[in-house]
């Protein structure tokens, strides 16, 4: 049977309603103008960003530091312009062999060769404030290893120590707390040079260096915190690369077969060679991540030189692409994607470091950005976007509770009792609304439950990125309840936000389901234990051309109850790019220079939007926590407000 805390951790002070949503909707929609819209949101964004918590995991605490006068859209960048590199802010120290991941915003670095010796020296990268701050050391020197983030924590895998040696270490870094757990279980085979993805819950080793070099593949288990063997690399290789998209892990090149890819199925544990386009060329040591739905390799040995070279493999037609080069050659470096301001505002790669020449390491920080993702950008692309394409508001007030607005639905895949996902006025959690008087609201019963609330479907066209911002009151039994966001993308299968290439910017996942007692949920990160109150969620949608439905999900175990969980004034919104000077006087052309305008405005206190959309000025209050006891189950008859 399972063992529960019998107190839960409540925060009873509910964050102050700042902006009146459904008034400002109506202005919206009077005025017909999406763009001041759009103003609106970012005023919000930087009224809420000073807000503070005194819990610990429920979000990343780079969330609160976009600057409000970052420019959120690039300044007359013809669509034309597919990508670009640049380079950032340098990387504090000449290194190489170093181990990068992104997560909550901000890239990571941790390590490397350096002077022909490993090191433990750690940075975070903040995209918005495009500055290196020192983190906490590795506990030990690593170089020539690999790091994948779960959306909580960065794990570190083997490489080799300050003698060169070999190891099969598993850290755990929380960029929370800023420590490292070293008491996770080592993988097997001791290696370096091997690649490392993410996916659905565990850390993937694949192959690399080791005494000769490997095949293995080990798979560490979060939930479980054990490592067992997936089916073997279909040959020995060590410096390939690897990256996760969608439900799959794609690994290639490398020093064997250089251009060969493959691409493993977690629910099938085979490797297919045809289910990826090999590589143009042959290429190894290049920094590698998931970009905008792509696989993205830049620099690395091409041909086994060191090369400036970039591509993308689109898994929509299952083609390599050229993209525009690196500023500088470099190989035996990493890289990560990270939003480049806040959520919705779109994504760079960042490569880290690398060696310009063999033993030759350097500080730079390449970027990748796009800033439009259709090549084409005929004069008549622009007056064809659909301003509604890309456009949610849902406050949940035009209805009268249970009944959900048009175009959402609910349903319960398993339905002890009866209660769907309905709108509601009243009980707990508390407040029942962000925007009074409704929000969505589903029970959370002492049995096992899993229930889904559907959203319309979302076109986001190829000229934008989205990104969604919701209000969030969980109080749904700690770590054995929970419930989570996914995404189903051009009607395919649900998976998790974050599965999908989502990241939040705030108000993230905050615990993991326990494994014990039957929740459908089990082992996922998820919203668990007691928000305090709504806390504001905000989500990137790195979804450019595709229709998503978005999909909150609530599942219970076997015992056990909380009060439920609340949802309220849900916006989705797109960056657009600024429209070519030839583009006559459309709607967007007068839109824009508002929306660019905006944040500038809204960096000082007495920002004009929100002077205009906020009638009070109440501070928001920091909540405080107090232990509570865990609610009283109550009887199933009884959850509806
Ligand atoms: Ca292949
Ligand atoms: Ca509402
Ligand atoms: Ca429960």
């Amino acid at each position: 049977m399972k063992k529960k805390r019998t107190v839960q951790l409540r925060l009873g002070v509910a964050s102050t309603r700042r902006i009146s949503v459904s008034a400002f909707l109506n202005l919206c929609v009077s005025i017909g103008l999406i763009t001041f819209f759009v103003g609106l949101l970012l005023a919000t964004f930087a009224t809420a960003n000073p807000q503070t918590s005194s819990r610990t995991r429920t979000r990343n605490p780079d969330a609160r530091v976009y600057p409000a006068g970052i420019t959120p859209t690039p300044t007359a960048t013809p669509c034309a312009s597919v990508g670009s590199w640049t380079e950032q802010s340098p990387y504090p120290i000449a290194v190489s062999g170093n181990a990068v991941a992104s997560q909550g915003g901000s890239v990571y670095s941790f390590g490397g060769i350096a002077n022909n010796v490993a090191i433990g020296n750690a940075y975070k990268y903040s995209p918005a404030t495009n500055t290196w701050t020192l983190i906490a050391s590795l506990p030990a020197p690593r170089g020539w290893f690999s790091a994948a983030s779960d959306g909580t924590y960065i794990y570190l895998l083997g490489g080799v120590d300050q003698n060169f040696n070999t190891t099969a270490t598993l850290w755990r870094y929380d960029p929370v707390s800023n420590t490292y757990n070293t008491s996770l279980p080592s993988y097997t085979i001791p290696t370096y040079f091997h690649a490392a993805a993410y996916l659905n819950g565990k850390i993937y080793r694949i192959a690399g260096r080791a005494i000769g070099t490997d095949f293995h593949v080990e798979v560490y288990n979060i939930a479980t915190n054990t490592w067992s063997m997936a089916a073997n690399y279909p040959f020995a290789n060590h410096s390939l690369m690897a990256a996760a998209l969608g439900s799959y892990i794609y690994a290639g090149g490398g020093n064997a077969s250089p251009d060969k890819t493959w691409r493993y199925d977690p629910a099938t544990d085979i490797w297919d060679d045809a289910a990826v386009a090999d590589l143009p060329a042959g290429r190894s040591a290049a920094a590698s991540g998931a970009y905008n739905g792509r696989w993205l390799l830049a620099g690395g040995d091409v041909n086994f030189a060191i090369s400036t070279s970039a591509i993308a493999w689109d898994p929509a037609t299952n083609t390599w692409t050229n993209l525009p080069n690196m500023v500088q050659a470099r190989d035996y470096l990493a890289g990560a994607t990270a939003d480049r301001s806040r959520p919705g505002w779109g994504q760079s790669f960042y490569a880290v470091a690398g060696n310009s020449a063999p033993g030759t390491p350097t500080n730079d920080n390449q970027q990748y950005t796009e800033t439009c993702a259709t090549p084409t950008p005929t004069p008549t692309a622009t007056p064809t976007i659909t301003p509604v394409a890309c456009f949610l508001f849902e406050n949940f007030d035009n209805v009268t509770p249970p009944t959900l607005p048009p175009g959402w639905s609910a349903i319960n895949a398993i339905d002890p009792d009866g209660i769907l996902w309905q709108t509601s006025n009243s009980g707990n959690p508390t407040p029942p609304a962000y925007s009074p008087p409704n929000a969505v609201w589903i029970n959370n019963p002492d049995t096992i439950s899993d229930k889904y609330l559907h959203s319309p479907p979302i076109t986001i066209d190829d000229l934008e990125s989205a990104g969604l911002i919701f209000r969030n009151n969980y109080a749904l039994e700690n770590t054995f309840d929970g419930g989570v966001l996914e995404v189903s993308i051009d009607g395919g299968p649900f998976q998790d936000i974050l599965a999908a290439g989502g990241f939040f910017g705030q108000g993230g996942y905050n615990g993991t389901i326990s494994v014990c007692c039957g929740n459908p949920l089990a082992g996922r990160n998820a919203w668990t234990g007691s928000s305090g109150g709504f806390i504001e969620t905000d989500v990137s949608l790195p979804f450019s051309g595709h229709t998503i439905v978005l999909r909150w999900r609530m599942g219970s175990d076997s015992s056990g109850a909380g009060q439920g969980w609340r949802v309220d004034s849900l916006m989705i919104i797109c960056e657009r790019p600024t429209p070519t000077p030839s583009a006559t006087s459309t709607p967007m052309v007068t839109a824009t220079p508002t929306v660019t305008a905006t944040p500038t405005t809204s960096a000082t206190p007495t920002s004009t939007a929100t002077a205009t959309a906020t009638p009070t000025t109440t501070p928001r209050i920091t909540p405080t926590p107090r232990a509570a006891p865990t609610p009283r189950p109550r009887p199933t008859s009884a959850p509806r407000p």
